[in-house]
């Protein structure tokens, strides 16, 4: 076809982080809707929502139950938040302003299966058409409620209804979607990502230590960067914030997931560089862009 069918990145393709405009504001950089975090689960939602704004996005508001505030508030009192409870008329409103106020939308770290998980993310399938993020237990939602995954196929389908759309599965996630163990995920994992990437009409990630995304044309990228060091608690929430980033500075889907991940492998190298891949940790990822970006700088043309 028109692309290489398996393509990568070297040392001198790193052009490609998005314009940073010098007259932009934080609204220019984008208004990222992260909905994220469970009880018990703040971590994820604090993890991914750094990795957003260290990836350079204006705006970050997390979406988060009520327990979560002062946790949230804390660790990152850059992120501005709605939270919920129990699920009302009232905070369906909440919801629907929080949608409307984002250029992007991710969903899914430490997001629980709980009834009003569900609810939320029915609306932000059924009601919202910006740039979208799938990860986690969205993704396992989506594969227990095969009906809300047959529905966004069939938006997906229809140009008047598509939207950009990334999902991130891991190989036990993406087994649960297409209802195979995960060893037969691996065994046809570019096949099946190119697959699925074409159902969806999205970047589909499969993630693993050679992460392959698949584009709906059939390009196939393949991830040379990251170690052992990422196979740690947290890591793909990291990722998900950093695609949301990409996202809001206006990456499509296809370019933001194939980057996203490139600088998160190399986030994950320099750790391990510094800590060992023993010592690496979720949080090292999001730290070490801070010192990716002037680097990668240097070498843009
Ligand atoms: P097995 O055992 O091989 O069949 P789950 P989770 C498989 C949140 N988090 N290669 C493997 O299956 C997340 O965001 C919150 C092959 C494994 O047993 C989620 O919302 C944190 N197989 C939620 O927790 C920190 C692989 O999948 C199974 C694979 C649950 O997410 C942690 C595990 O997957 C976490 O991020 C690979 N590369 N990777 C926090 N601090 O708040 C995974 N598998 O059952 O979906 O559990 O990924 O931990
Ligand atoms: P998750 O399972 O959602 O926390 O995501 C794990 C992240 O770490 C994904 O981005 C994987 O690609 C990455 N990862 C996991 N194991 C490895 C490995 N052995 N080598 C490189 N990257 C890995
Ligand atoms: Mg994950």
């Amino acid at each position: 076809g028109e692309y290489p069918r398996i393509f990568t990145w070297n040392k001198e393709d790193r052009g490609f982080l998005p314009v940073r405009l010098q007259e932009g504001n934080k609204g220019t950089f984008g208004k990222v809707l992260l909905i994220a975090g469970s009880r018990g689960m703040a971590g994820a939602c604090e993890l991914s929502a750094a990795a957003v704004l260290k990836s350079g996005a204006g705006m970050v508001r997390a979406v988060t139950p009520e327990s979560n505030r002062v946790i949230m508030q804390t660790a990152l009192p850059e992120a501005m938040l709605t939270t919920y409870e129990e699920w009302t008329p009232q905070a369906e409103e909440k919801l629907r302003e929080a949608c409307a106020w984002a250029n992007v939308i991710a969903i899914g770290p430490g997001f629980g299966k709980s009834p009003e998980a569900l609810r939320i993310l029915e609306a932000v399938l059924k009601q919202t058409m910006q740039p979208l993020i799938i990860d986690a237990d969205a993704l396992n939602l989506l594969a227990e409620h095969r009906e809300l995954l047959d529905e966004l196929i069939q938006r997906q389908q229809e140009p008047e209804t598509r939207r950009e759309l990334i999902l991130t599965p891991h190989p036990g996630e993406f087994g649960r979607l297409a209802e195979k163990k995960t060893d037969e995920i691996q065994k046809e994992a570019a096949a099946l990502t190119l697959e699925w990437a074409a159902r969806l009409q999205a970047a589909f990630v499969c993630k693993g230590a050679r992460t392959l995304v698949g584009s709906p044309e059939g390009r196939l990228y393949m991830n040379l960067t990251g170690n052992s060091g990422m196979a740690t608690a947290g890591s793909g929430d990291v990722l998900t914030g950093i695609l949301a980033g990409l996202s809001a500075q206006g990456m499509h889907a296809f370019d933001a997931a194939c980057a996203g991940v490139y600088l998160h492998g190399m986030a994950g190298d320099r750790a391990a560089h510094k800590k060992s891949e023993y010592g690496v940790t979720a949080g090292d990822l999001t730290l070490e862009l801070e010192s990716l970006f002037p680097e990668l700088l240097k070498k843009t043309p």
